[in-house]
């Protein structure tokens, strides 16, 4: 990491970024890499990171069509947990957060993963008997978890509404304490900078218009910036994923849908903590600079463009106001939306596909910012050895065949 003098710091502060270091070269494009990864994300660029440092695999570029963290990485809630019920995913967002917690050292970048800890209220006994369920298979694999009441989950939140008056009341929660949430920016950057010392290739504006394809083999890709080759490739592009498997020649059970959020004008700390409730269908955290983050579901149509609509806007905010009434005076300062690649059974896709060499990680729906870490770790293994990794195994498109589904509808939470 660079170093600055007391003199340094002030100079640049005063400089208006001029002779600021890059963090990343600017690279022109080679005609071939050993391993292309589309897709300039969280993932992509984890991916890329893990395959030079831990495979040794240098000669590897990222193609990102627009600029890196563009996509969903920048624009999420940033919320971070493992509490799945199945053992597949417990697996693999456990390893996540291992990973989390110790990212900032391993990359040297602050991604400020604080675990301020997850609530996923109860608000029926249906939900109740759900919670119960997931801590248990949640402890039965060693992720921390707890089952608490009304008057648990006040203590924690005392300016959550629950009193009997509530529509519905809150009965209870699971609490995840090593959950929290991370800087989703700091952590494209922090991997792109990691990458980029490894001598991976970070090539933004680069957009992908097509495979190379012989003999049911990827060769390469048609790029806006001319032809590359590479016999690896790994596509990373979330919510375009369907698009880019249309042009490989194959489909994938994935929708794009988008997925929108909000923050609200900054306040004093009063939340250190995240409250997801599905019921209420509305989730709330408070960032460091103090803006309130609210989210919930996705839009119900179909679509490819990063933006959302009022009507999800004003039943978001009905739900928070619902459990916070004392939101009911913030002002929201701004909204945007990403688009999400939902799966029918809400995990992800980490697989080999019908094209020799090309593999696809995708679908990870409303919830891949907290695989970031784990994704790109198994995903790199799995292009380095041309076989999938023991945790991404079970996450092959094969499921939708074999019938070996994952449904994680009920963790997947507030957004699906
Ligand atoms: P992206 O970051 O979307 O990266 C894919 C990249 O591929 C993009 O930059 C795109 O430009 C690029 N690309 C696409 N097509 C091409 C092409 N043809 N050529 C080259 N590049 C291409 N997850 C959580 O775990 N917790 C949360 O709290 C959470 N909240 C969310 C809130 C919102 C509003 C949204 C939208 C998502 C949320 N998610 C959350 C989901 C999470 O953001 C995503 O699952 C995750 O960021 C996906 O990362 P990625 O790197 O795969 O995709
Ligand atoms: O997966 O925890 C999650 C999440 C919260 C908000 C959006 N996704």
């Amino acid at each position: 990491m660079q170093r600055y003098s007391g003199f340094g710091l002030v100079k640049h502060a005063l400089s208006h970024h001029e002779n600021w270091e890059r963090q990343w070269r600017n690279p022109t494009p080679k005609k071939q890499y050993d391993v292309i990864i589309i897709g300039g994300g969280g993932h992509g660029l984890a991916t890329a990171y893990y395959l030079a440092k831990e495979h040794g695999v240098k000669n590897v570029a990222v193609l990102e069509k627009g600029w890196l963290g563009g996509g969903n990485t920048a624009r999420n809630t940033t919320i971070v947990r493992s509490n799945y019920l199945w053992d597949e995913s417990a697996a693999l967002y456990e390893h996540s957060m291992k990973l989390w917690e110790g990212l900032s050292r391993d990359i040297n970048y602050n991604v400020m993963f604080s675990q301020r800890g997850v609530l996923n209220l109860g608000h029926t006994l249906q939900d109740m008997r759900d919670i119960q369920r997931r801590v248990n298979a949640n402890r039965l694999n060693g992720i921390d978890g707890e089952v608490l009441d009304t008057r648990g989950v006040q203590e924690i939140v005392p300016i959550l509404d629950c009193s009997t008056r509530a529509r519905y009341p809150v009965l209870g929660a699971s609490w995840q304490p090593r959950a929290g949430v991370a800087r989703h920016d700091a952590v494209a950057w922090g991997y792109a900078r990691a990458a980029d010392a490894q001598g991976v290739d970070l090539l933004q504006n680069t957009e992908v218009t097509g495979f190379k394809i012989r003999d049911g083999r990827v060769h390469g890709v048609h790029t806006n910036r001319g032809d590359i080759e590479a016999s690896t490739i790994g596509c990373v592009t979330a919510g375009n994923s369907g698009v880019l498997a249309k042009m490989a020649g194959f489909r994938l059970p994935l929708e794009s849908h988008p997925l929108q959020a909000l923050v609200s004008e900054p306040l004093k700390p009063i939340l250190d903590t995240v409250v997801m409730s599905n019921q209420v269908h509305g989730y709330i955290s408070q960032s460091d600079k103090g803006d309130l983050v609210i989210g919930a579901g996705i839009d119900g149509y179909n679509g490819y463009g990063q933006r959302g609509s009022y009507p999800t806007v004003e039943h978001t905010l009905q739900a928070i106001v619902e459990m916070f009434p004392m939101f009911s005076r913030v002002r929201m300062n701004r909204q945007w939306g990403g688009i999400v690649d939902t799966c029918p059974d809400a995990c992800p896709i980490l697989s080999k596909t019908p094209v020799k060499g090309l593999f696809f990680n995708c679908g990870w729906g409303t919830g891949g910012f907290k695989a970031t870490p784990g994704s790109g770790h198994v995903f790199a293994a799995s292009l380095a050895k041309g076989e999938m990794h023991p945790i991404a195994a079970p996450f092959s498109i094969d499921r939708f065949h074999s019938g070996a589904l994952i449904d994680e509808h009920g963790a997947a939470g507030v957004a699906h």
